[in-house]
């Protein structure tokens, strides 16, 4: 159905400094009518909740927009970098799109730019930079960072925009994005929307600054200042001076907006936490009603009225539309997962000759290889720098590149893996290294419910790759030891390898490198340094995504991956001369997406199946795969499925502890022994 036309005064949604100030009431005009709309649309939509035409809820902007609108209108569009808040309606209407498109986001219709697999005010328009923000306050600062880097480093002038509440300013991604911006340098405003509330919570509760967020600016070296948003005319003047400002000095600032929340916290908030008189003094300082008696007493009234009607008329007439489309097709869910396969990048058929290295010289060795051959790519962490990364796979790859490609994080996963999603969504695809996999749980929103949701319900591809130091045996205790496969691959969006030879990692680096989706790359520290081998340039390294299988026998099929393919292997041999029963033995190589058809094929020839990991046992990767194979192979089993994986227990820290902990070659054969019979 056809969307209707805007009136004329929606027709400029930008607003450049010159404006503002040669012409003053045209600006304040044209703000007023945005704001107008936010205003008038926010309400309805609220209407529409009550209803029960819009499901879930509504967090109105309704008390924002004398910040929002001028900001949104003062922004350079074409190449800036926002994440709005779940009060920033009014933005979205100006960043992108039309009334319709945002209404059908609300309604959860077949129209919804995301497809309705997300409500309210989780949606953006990542295509114009306008990241989608998930409900984790705090999260979306870092995006914005590495977007608005990706945009420098493409020789754009952008600045990137990002907000957070008085209830956001005390969590950890705060305080990291605000360190980080300011440790690289990038033009980042952030936005404190300081409303005196989070939910019912008053900021007497939250923190002991008061009204003096801004001077944490300070602490990062960056510059704050705080603002009266319920004055647009104002905030407009010192926003343009701050973008402008930010533009040409690349320095972050930080800016305390005193900001209004008119509503309350949402549809359903009764607001009976506020003080005797709150609401009514916050109503008085309503920057609607405040702005339009400053253009009516500067003799605009009769274009005020028509203004207004115009935008009831079209709003009502976009509600109409909105409500009039189909209901989302739950079709094409499963296959939007993932961002679809690209072809193969034009590498390099190098190095041609073998090179005899560790496998974590293999992996180092296909770090060279894409970041001299894919001008896209970064690779980052801590200590990956001078040091060469705390198993020296990055070794000499700062030396060769540069610091712009080659950096070392400060000790803030969350941050550093939030700023590669904003780089990878912007065409950057940066290789993150993980000093140990334990640490990633720093990160868990970022990978599980940022990255990993992205592409499902935004459209848009996170190429990323989170390098995973993983595994024990080496006695380095619960923190530094443990395999968080099943942990992550329990949420859906991952996409995950474990290689377990040197060429294998050397294959699977550049095959996570071109995957458009996230990808964990488990790299078992035992494995690090187990012997030199043969790797080279091998044009089926795509071939990592498949199984690969070791031995060729028939008593069993046993399943495994990461360095147990290795003492799997041992007991197998064992076992072959001690018992005289030979087995399958496939090493899984991808752990998400499973690729299962050759176990499977295996399986139904040996009719007997062996699991073996180094994960615990208890919602261990194993009982993924001996569900799955035991509910579709159940009639072709002669004897109940075999795992074997580590006790369910925190990694212990002595040796001896931990090879009683974690399967070994001898308990395996044992295990193996014992099931035989
Ligand atoms: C990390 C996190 N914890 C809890 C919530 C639940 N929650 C949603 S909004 C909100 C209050 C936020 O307050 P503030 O940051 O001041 O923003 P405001 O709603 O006032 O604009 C809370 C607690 C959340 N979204 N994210
Ligand atoms: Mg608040």
């Amino acid at each position: 159905m056809a969307f209707p036309t805007p009136p004329a005064c929606l027709a400029q949604r930008d607003l450049r400094s010159a404006v503002l100030t040669a012409d003053t009431d045209a600006a304040l005009l044209r703000i007023y009518a945005w704001m107008y709309l936010a205003r008038t649309a926010d309400n309805r939509i609220l209407d529409l909740f009550r209803q029960g035409l819009i499901k879930g809820t509504v967090t109105g902007g309704q008390g924002n927009e004398g910040l929002i609108v001028p900001l949104a209108l003062l922004a350079d569009k074409s190449i800036d970098v926002i994440s709005f808040t779940h009060r920033g309606f009014g933005g979205h209407l100006i960043w992108s799109d039309h009334l319709c498109d945002h209404l059908n986001q609300y309604c959860a219709n077949a129209q919804s730019p995301t497809k309705a697999r997300e409500g309210n005010i989780h949606h953006g328009d990542p295509k114009n930079r306008s990241l989608p923000m998930i409900s984790h306050l705090g999260a979306m600062l870092s995006n914005v960072i590495g977007a608005t880097d990706s945009q420098r480093r493409l020789g754009r002038k952008a600045v990137g925009f990002t907000f957070f509440g008085d209830g956001g300013s005390s969590t950890g991604d705060i305080h990291e994005s605000l360190n980080l911006a300011s440790l690289l340098s990038l033009p980042v405003i952030f936005i404190i929307e300081n409303n005196q509330y989070a939910y019912s919570t008053p900021v007497s509760e939250q923190f002991t600054a008061g009204t003096e967020l801004w001077k944490r600016a300070a602490g990062y070296g960056i510059e704050g200042f705080s603002l009266d948003a319920t004055d647009p005319e104002a905030t407009a003047n010192t926003l343009a001076a701050a973008i402008e400002k930010v533009r040409s000095t690349s320095r972050p600032l930080l800016i305390e907006a005193h900001t209004l929340r008119l509503r309350g916290h949402a549809a359903y908030d009764t607001c009976d936490y506020l003080l005797p008189g709150e609401s009514e003094r916050f109503f008085s300082r309503d920057p609607l009603p405040k702005l339009r008696a400053r253009l009516e007493a500067a003799g605009h009234t009769a274009r005020l009225t028509s203004l207004e009607t115009e935008l009831n008329d079209f709003i009502e007439a976009c509600v109409q539309t909105a409500l009039a489309a189909p209901r989302p097709d739950p079709a094409g869910m499963e296959a939007d997962l993932f961002a679809p396969d690209s072809p193969p990048l034009p590498w390099k058929p190098e190095p041609a000759t073998p090179r005899h290295v560790t496998m974590a010289q293999a992996i180092g060795l296909a770090h060279r290889k894409i970041l001299t051959e894919r001008p896209e790519s970064l690779v980052l962490g801590q200590d990956i720098g001078t040091y060469g990364g705390a198993f020296k796979v990055t070794d000499g790859l700062l030396k060769d590149f540069g610091r712009a490609r080659v950096f070392n994080t400060p000790l803030a996963e969350s941050a550093c893996t939030g700023y590669a999603i904003g780089l990878a969504l912007n065409g950057h695809r940066p290789i993150e290294e993980f000093q140990f996999a334990d640490f990633s749980t720093e990160a868990a929103t970022q990978i599980t419910q940022n990255a990993a949701t992205y592409h499902f319900r935004s459209g848009a591809a996170v190429p990323l790759v989170l390098r995973l130091p993983t595994g024990g045996g080496l006695t380095f205790g619960s923190f530094h030891s443990q395999e968080l496969d099943s942990f992550f691959l329990s949420i859906p969006g991952l996409k995950a390898l474990y290689p377990s030879t040197p060429q294998d990692a050397f294959n699977a680096l550049l095959a996570a490198y071109e995957d458009n989706n996230p990808v964990l790359l488990f790299e078992h520290k035992g494995l690090y340094r187990r012997g030199k081998f043969d790797v080279s340039w091998d044009p089926h390294y795509r071939d990592i995504w498949q199984p690969a299988q070791r031995l060729a026998g028939d008593f069993a099929t046993i399943v495994t991956y990461g360095e147990m393919v290795h003492l799997a292997t041992e007991a197998a041999a064992y076992l072959s001369s001690e018992y005289e029963r030979t087995f399958d033995l496939f090493d899984l190589r991808a752990l998400a997406p499973l690729r299962l058809d050759a176990i499977r094929a295996s399986v139904a020839r040996t009719h007997r199946l062996i699991v073996i990991h180094e994960g615990r046992l208890t919602h261990g990767f194993g009982a993924e795969l001996v569900a799955r194979l035991g509910e579709e192979m159940f009639f072709d089993l002669e004897a109940p499925p075999l795992r074997i994986a580590s006790l369910d227990l925190p990694v212990p820290f002595a040796p001896e502890l931990e090879s009683a902990y974690r399967p070994t070659k001898e308990k395996i054969v044992d295990r193996i022994a014992t099931w035989m019979g």
